[in-house]
């Protein structure tokens, strides 16, 4: 059986095979996890950098050090006591890193608390900032190894199309494919579509208040509202396949909506109901979602934390078993009845 998922940038794809890797694959031996020591601090860097370019935005005078951390740092890191300016860099200096960077970087999100929980922009911070910030001692000493948590966690942009095959206890083997999601790498999945027996398109819920990485001007979710009814209506592409909608992301998305720091609303206006309902919100977005369906009547939809395991797995299940599941976190929807069975209870 031929599992084959898109979606655009960011939406958790490489995460989604990184999972499969662990639970029907080899996992993450000891040679690659040190690779990704290097894209962890990078990553790391980067939102460092994203974060006092937008903090020196906010105030130009930077951030007062209290004389405790000055104290504590403890290291020749050449910046002025009261600006805080840093300049690390990952690998060639592990001493600065471990001893210096967790505190510095740890005050700037909690000065930076405001810009952190708004994380609109075009991807300059992980969206797992707060998992890096709560093990940044163990993600800095200088014998890090990454845990496959934190695996799951780190960065890669995908360019072009990489075949995986797995097997599974139940199933004989099954083949995946990830595709880079950004609009200039998009076009090249289209040529695998039409072999599939089962499509997963991916989109990340907590993405109605961010822009593209590649377009500063269109909106996430807009953006994947126009790819799924492209493709969802193409009927030569995938007349024979399965297809589940895969609501990814859906433990930030609780976050950001109970923090009422971005409310639903501002970014669909036709949104009536409580900003502050996690329910009622992800319902809106599916509705949005669904009601673009023409040629298709059925889709499943799934309601994802793509860092959890068991979420994973159920998918896989689900996809290569019938399609159905009596999960809470999966709806069937069926055009021909014009309703969308909600089951979900619990996410
Ligand atoms: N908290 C949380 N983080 C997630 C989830 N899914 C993905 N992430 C994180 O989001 C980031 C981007 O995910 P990727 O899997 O690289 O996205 P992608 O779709 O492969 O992106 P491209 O390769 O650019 O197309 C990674 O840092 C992941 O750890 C999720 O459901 N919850
Ligand atoms: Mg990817």
């Amino acid at each position: 059986m031929l599992t084959v998922y898109g979606g655009q940038g960011e939406s958790s794809k490489t995460t989604f095979v990184k999972h499969l890797e662990w639970i029907y694959g080899p996992g993450f031996p000891t040679e690659e996890r040190e690779v990704w020591r290097n894209i962890i601090h990078d990553d790391l860097l980067t939102a460092y950098h994203g974060l006092q370019r937008a903090y020196e935005k906010k105030c130009p005078y930077g951030i007062e050090l209290e004389n405790d951390i000055w104290v504590s740092l403890n290291s020749p890191i050449n910046f002025h006591p009261r600006v805080m300016r840093i300049e690390l860099a990952s690998g060639d200096q592990p001493e600065l890193f471990q001893s210096a960077f967790p505190y510095v970087f740890k005050r700037l999100v909690d000065e930076s608390a405001d810009i952190v929980m708004r994380n609109g922009g075009a991807g300059s911070l992980p969206d797992n900032i707060d998992y890096f910030v709560n093990h940044l001692v163990r993600i800095c000493d200088i014998n890090y190894i990454p845990t496959g948590g934190d695996i799951l966690r780190a960065r890669t942009r995908t360019t072009g199309i990489h075949r995986y095959t797995y097997t599974s206890p139940d199933y004989k083997s099954f083949q995946v494919y990830d595709v880079g999601g950004e609009r200039s790498e998009r076009k090249k999945c289209i040529k695998v579509f039409d072999q599939s027996a089962v499509v997963l398109l991916f989109v990340p819920i907590d993405s109605y208040d961010q822009i593209l990485y590649e377009d500063e001007n269109t909106n996430r979710m807009q953006e994947a509202l126009t790819l799924f009814k492209s493709l969802v209506n193409t009927e030569d592409w995938w007349k024979e396949s399965r297809m589940s909608l895969c609501f990814t992301k859906c433990d930030l998305f609780e976050k950001k909506i109970q923090s009422g720091s971005t409310p639903l609303n501002v970014y669909f206006p036709e949104y009536a109901g409580s900003p502050t309902d996690v329910a009622e919100c992800r319902k809106y977005i599916t509705w949005r979602f669904t009601q673009l369906l023409e040629q298709r009547s059925e889709l499943g939809v799934f309601y994802l934390d793509v860092t959890d395991t068991g979420h994973v797995r159920e998918v896989v299940e689900t996809s290569l078993g019938g399609g159905y599941s009596t999960s809470p976190r999966y709806n069937h929807f069926d055009r021909r009845g014009d309703s969308l069975h909600e089951n979900v209870t619990r996410i």
